[in-house]
């Protein structure tokens, strides 16, 4: 008896020890106390609940994906890309038939679209796992970026950083409240290579966006290759605002943008203006203008003077064309056919045409998206009219059952400069400070245009007076990350509490190299503030 006791004593001793010994091996400090509702992420999720610890990611951390496709592949690979440089962890992805064991990611797709729809996700955060469930691969790649953002700002930056990299736990459930949220990018009047474009995309992919409108054709130059009237980028592509070299992408290198905004779950929606913004064609082709003359190039920055010859039918040879060959190269549904400022074609020959470029469209299985002046034409309610202008078009989309993008100059225009001292931008529709960018709603904007009415929020730059991506990441940021969160959250905001969130992004902009406008508005933190709670 009494030696079966002394061997129950010497096993549980030596159980202590072994415990001891394995508890010291790994050396796991205990998951620093941390509150998720701190955070300051944007655009601002639907709901979060905090649970005060954290998780911690290491050097043994995989990225485990529920599912073998390729797509979830794609998605887990992109977490893992953003993670490696800065932790130097290795960040495996593989696939997995079930639950994996603590210390992982865990990516899971649901099915069930829910509430959460397209591009909504849940994200839970416990001390063992993160999972992110999400019911379509847009959801998890959406998700991922508010992990971004729930890790320190120097995650962003490209060589290894000390550690730790803690995220708070907790649960978040978001889901966007418009589905169209985009930015314009005009590489029209000065042309960005591939690889701008490309950062760009990448900019706006951070604060959740959907959509990358580029506006390919202007009175400046021709941006796109069309194959069966080559001369367009061939004269009418090789200058710009200013006189310098413009440039045009092949449809490889369109194709490559296309792509790369797809992996980034964002939609191109191609734009070729007409009838008016058009002397590059119009300089191209003789047989495009009334009087059979080819114009010159312009490099200069007016608009309104500039149209094709609405009564001739090779123009509209000409825009099948284009249209054709512009569709088979866009996945998404909509083409956007601008129609803004045609001062120089007349009203009664301006309706006809617009309707006969819809039809175009239509033809061709896309979508019509035109500037607010199509709403005089007869649009179908699959075409989509974009505001910036004038509010009654607004109101006159609505009356013909058509949707509505808003994009109010006055607000949106992120070529309108901050103020007086800007270097850079116009200031035609008036100065718009990062307070001012932020504070209006959509859905009130214009009288009977509602929630319902709007297809959603889009943030266009204009590039008359910008020449290159610093220029373009000024004037962009940091008022960009205010356009998504409206367009994301799609509720009341409040400036007091979103400024002091937009200022927490300093070190994030500073760790991603966006050269950004410091607006004295903005309470910047000087540094990434510690998120504990003690
Ligand atoms: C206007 C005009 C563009 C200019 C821009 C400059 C629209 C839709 N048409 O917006 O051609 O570049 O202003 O802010």
């Amino acid at each position: 008896m009494r030696n079966k006791t002394q061997h129950t004593t010497c096993i549980q001793l030596l159980t202590m020890v072994v415990m001891f010994a394995v508890l010291s091996c790994t050396n796991t400090p205990p998951p620093t106390p941390k509150d998720l509702a701190k955070e300051n992420l944007i655009p601002k999720p639907v709901s979060l609940t905090a649970t005060g610890s954290s998780f911690a990611i290491n050097d043994q951390t995989v990225i485990y994906l529920q599912g073998n496709t390729a797509e979830l592949q794609q998605i887990g690979n992109y977490l893992a890309e953003k993670l490696k440089p800065a932790t130097g962890f290795g960040m495996q992805v593989q696939a997995t038939e079930e639950a994996p064991a603590s210390g992982h990611f865990y990516l899971t797709l649901t099915g069930d679209k829910g509430q959460y729809g397209d591009e909504g996700y849940e994200l839970s955060i416990s001390e063992e796992q993160v999972k992110l469930s999400a019911p379509k691969p847009a959801g998890l790649f959406r998700g991922i970026q508010t992990i971004r953002q729930l890790l320190p700002a120097k995650i962003e930056l490209g060589t290894p950083q000390e550690g730790p990299w803690e995220i708070a736990t907790g649960t978040i459930r978001d889901y966007p409240g418009y589905a169209y949220r985009g930015a314009m990018l005009d590489v029209s009047r000065h042309f960005f290579q591939v690889d701008d474009v490309k950062r760009f995309i990448d900019l706006i992919a951070t604060y959740k966006m959907n959509i990358l409108h580029l506006h390919l054709a202007d009175d400046q130059g021709w941006r796109i290759e069309i194959k069966s009237w080559p001369n367009l980028t061939l004269h009418g592509g090789q200058t710009q605002v200013g006189g310098g070299e413009g440039g045009y992408y092949t449809q490889e290198q369109y194709t490559d943008l296309v792509n790369y905004a797809q992996e980034r779950y964002i939609t191109i929606v191609p734009e070729i203006d007409m009838p008016g913004h058009t002397n590059a064609a119009l300089s191209s082709y003789a047989e495009l203008n009334c009087d059979g003359k080819a114009t010159k190039l312009y490099t200069g920055t007016d608009v309104g003077f500039s149209t094709l010859c609405t009564k001739k039918e090779v123009v509209y040879v000409f825009i099948e064309d284009v249209i054709r060959e512009l569709a088979a190269l866009t996945p998404g549904p909509y083409i956007h056919v601008g129609g803004d400022e045609s001062h120089v074609t007349a009203l009664e020959d301006y309706i006809p045409f617009i309707n006969r470029v819809q039809d175009i469209v239509q033809t061709h299985g896309k979508m019509m998206i035109g500037w607010d002046e199509v709403t005089e034409a007869r649009l179908n309610p699959t075409s989509v009219a974009q505001y910036w202008a004038k509010a009654e078009n607004a109101q006159k989309a609505v009356a013909q059952g058509a949707k509505v993008i808003i994009s109010p100059a006055k607000k949106a225009y992120m070529d309108m400069q901050y103020d007086s001292t800007t270097q850079w931008g116009l200031h035609w529709a008036g100065y718009i400070e990062v307070d001012s960018g932020y504070i209006w709603n959509p859905a009130t904007l214009v009288e009977g245009v509602t929630k319902e009415n709007i297809l959603g929020v889009e943030a266009p730059l204009w590039t008359e007076t910008i020449t290159n991506m610093e220029e373009i990441e000024y004037m962009v940021f940091p008022r960009l990350p205010g356009y998504a969160e409206i367009a994301w959250s799609a509720g009341p905001n409040d400036w007091e509490e979103y400024k002091v969130r937009l200022g927490q992004q300093k070190a994030r902009f500073e760790a991603m190299d966006i050269n950004y406008y410091p607006s004295d508005l903005v309470p910047w933190a000087s540094q990434d503030t510690t998120k504990e709670v003690h």
